[in-house]
């Protein structure tokens, strides 16, 4: 339960699921829902393609460069340890963050590759804990069918099948989970409650470190 004392410190609420299991789409009507009931709230995403760790990420991503298995895994945790005092920061300053995709997705797709599971959440250490993991719930199946997959690397599903074995093994039960193969409508009404619930009228409590 959560404490609901004084503290008016941003929420860090964290959207996981496998590729085109709505994320985006759901991150930025969450981000404007948050919007209309006056919070101060901004949407990120990982990997963050704008900096020099992320063009090497998505370059590789849209198989235009070849990396070690383990050099694009530190690769995208170096592109979220690069984001993290100013992500504190933020969050020290009341605003609520938003994310698309986190620490969840580095463990869950390099550890669909085959690498060790606690070699893969080694370099997570030490990130800010998020208050609130939602996971968008999907089979791979249904999720493929979505607009079809477009080029980029992990978008195959075979290899979405492993992913999702891999959150399966990652979740805790903190996690919320959404059936996101519901319409758009109901996956956002559903979301909207959560954070409510969670994290938005009930005060932080929790610490930023684990
Ligand atoms: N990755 C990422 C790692 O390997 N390690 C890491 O550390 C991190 C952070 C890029 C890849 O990088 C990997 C994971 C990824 O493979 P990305 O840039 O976030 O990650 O790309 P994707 O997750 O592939 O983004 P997608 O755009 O494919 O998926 P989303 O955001 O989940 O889905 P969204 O909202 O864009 O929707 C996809 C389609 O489905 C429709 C939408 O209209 C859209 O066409 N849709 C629905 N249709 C019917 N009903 C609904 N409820 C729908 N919701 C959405
Ligand atoms: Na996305």
């Amino acid at each position: 339960s959560k404490n609901c004392s004084s503290n008016s410190r941003g929420a860090l609420i964290v959207l996981e699921g496998l590729d085109r299991s709505g994320k985006s789409s759901q991150s930025s009507r969450l981000v404007s829902y948050l919007e209309s009931q006056g919070h101060a709230v901004e949407l990120w995403r990982f990997p963050d393609r704008n900096t020099s760790v992320g063009q090497m990420i998505s370059s590789y991503l849209s198989n235009k460069s070849q990396l070690d298995d383990h050099t694009i895994h530190l690769l995208f945790s170096a592109n979220r340890w690069e984001k993290r005092s100013v992500m504190e920061a933020k969050l020290k300053a009341g605003v609520n963050l938003i994310v698309d995709r986190y620490s969840y997705s580095g463990v869950a797709f390099s550890s669909a590759k085959g690498l060790d599971v606690e070699w893969c959440k080694a370099p997570e250490v030490g990130l800010l804990a998020p208050d609130l993991v939602v996971y968008l719930d999907i089979l791979p199946e249904k999720a493929s069918e979505r607009g079809g997959y477009g080029g980029e690397r992990y978008e195959q599903l075979e290899f979405q099948k492993k992913v999702a074995h891999c959150y399966e093994v990652l979740r805790d039960p903190s996690w919320k989970i959404i059936d996101a193969c519901q319409p758009m409508e109901e996956v956002e009404k559903q979301l909207q409650e959560i954070v409510w619930d969670q994290v938005v009228a009930c005060q932080k409590g929790k610490p930023l470190f684990n």
